[in-house]
């Protein structure tokens, strides 16, 4: 363990009595040092599924599959009742009932125009849910000019979607077949954040007349918050602006402020904290550079005006899906930040200290191949997709 990661889990953890089991655990293998040392069978705690092992810098996880055969899972999100809705990237929403997959998708669905990069991706549950079964899906949408990031959401009922709306578009569309974003979070006000990406065209980020390359915030029926912090000339949907393609983002479950991630070039992945009408750069600033060529991109690292990162990966990881860890079930954990990674297969575990990170862990060491997604469960465990034509989604539990 690096000394750093002791201090944050100290500092973090260090008021609350160390439960029995997983903490006890901790507090017996945490001289242990390195990233994931092995990885043996063992018998996981769902009935009859094969779960491996994984020893961690603070303690052991096995992690069981769900379910497989999930074609380009993309998104997931826990209904009340505890069925999952995954989003695969082809254009169908699947429910995952008790631990299985349900054969018949979820009819009903907005019109999704599956490109390049693009397809079914985000979504995002009404935190009125109860009373209003409102789901929102983020997805590829086709129009004049090309293909754009949509929002819809609509009723769920039973296995159908119902008065399904269009809430969002983002414009001008494009050509290309990249960076859409897509990622959905509902703010604890009740608004509903959508990360974008750039689509490929570079200066789209920091024209405030575009969507493309900004953090949008409205209302869960499409209309535009009154406190937004740009109208006068932008897009009025604009929270923040100067990104490049943001697929991870996740409201910090203390201070309530919006956190995203954003892949950079060949280079300079961010961590960002959202701030309202701020400007995180792209592409006058950033840590990466072009790929292939390795050159420069816009005016450096850093330019008055412009936001640094919070923080950054050089080279990069390709992160996809993020999560805070607020649960019970791993103790050591609490308070920690994690990211999917696509280039590496890794699930990342980040240490905080207020809003610095103090110390990065890689999981899997690629075992699952890529990850698009994870997303803390209502039962304290920890939930992944892989990305691949034939997905999983994961299960990881603390382990003795
Ligand atoms: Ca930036």
């Amino acid at each position: 363990m690096e000394p750093a990661d002791l201090a944050g889990y100290s500092s973090q953890n260090g008021s609350r009595p160390a439960s029995p089991g997983w903490a006890g655990v901790v507090k017996r293998r945490h001289h242990r040092t390195g990233l994931l040392v092995s990885a043996l069978l063992a018998f996981g705690p769902m009935a009859g599924v094969c779960a491996e092992r994984f020893t961690t810098q603070l303690g052991n996880i096995e992690v069981a599959e769900v379910v497989s055969g999930l074609e380009s899972p993309w998104g997931m999100a826990f209904l009340p009742d505890g069925d999952i809705l995954v989003t695969e990237r082809p254009g169908r929403l699947r429910l995952v009932r008790n631990g299985k997959l349900l054969p018949t998708p979820v009819s009903g669905l907005p019109e999704v125009a599956p490109m390049g990069q693009g397809g079914l991706m985000g979504i995002a549950v009404d935190p009125d849910f109860g009373r209003e079964p409102w789901i929102y899906l983020a997805y590829s949408g086709k129009g004049r000019g090309g293909h754009g990031t949509e929002v819809a959401r609509g009723r769920l009922v039973d296995l159908e979607l119902m008065d399904v709306e269009t809430i969002f578009r983002a414009l001008p569309k494009a050509r290309g077949g990249r960076h859409f974003g897509s990622r959905l979070v509902f703010a604890d006000d009740g608004t509903l954040f959508i990360s974008l990406g750039d689509r490929g065209e570079r200066p789209s980020a920091q024209d405030l007349n575009d969507h493309r390359g900004s953090l949008i915030r409205i209302n869960r029926d499409g209309s535009v918050p009154d406190d937004n912090p740009l109208v006068d000339g932008a897009k009025p949907e604009i929270f923040s602006y100067g990104h490049r393609n943001m697929q991870g983002m996740v409201v910090h479950p203390e201070t309530g402020a919006v956190w995203t991630h954003e892949h950079g070039p060949q280079g300079g992945d961010e961590i960002n904290i959202e701030k309202p009408g701020a400007n995180y750069g792209w592409p006058v600033i950033t840590y990466g550079v072009n790929y292939g060529s390795g050159t420069r991109i816009g005016e450096g690292t850093a330019k008055a005006g412009m936001e640094q990162p919070l923080y950054k990966w050089v080279p990069s990881i390709a992160p996809s899906g993020m999560a805070f860890y607020s649960g019970d079930a791993f103790e050591g954990w609490r308070g920690n930040l994690f990211v999917g990674s696509l280039k590496f297969g890794v699930l990342v575990r980040l240490t905080l200290e207020g809003d610095r990170v103090i110390a990065e862990e890689r999981l899997f060491s690629g075992r699952f191949g890529r990850i698009r997604d994870v997303v803390a469960g209502p039962d304290d465990d920890l939930y992944v997709l892989t990305d691949a034509t034939d997905g999983q989604l994961l299960r990881i539990t603390p382990a003795d």
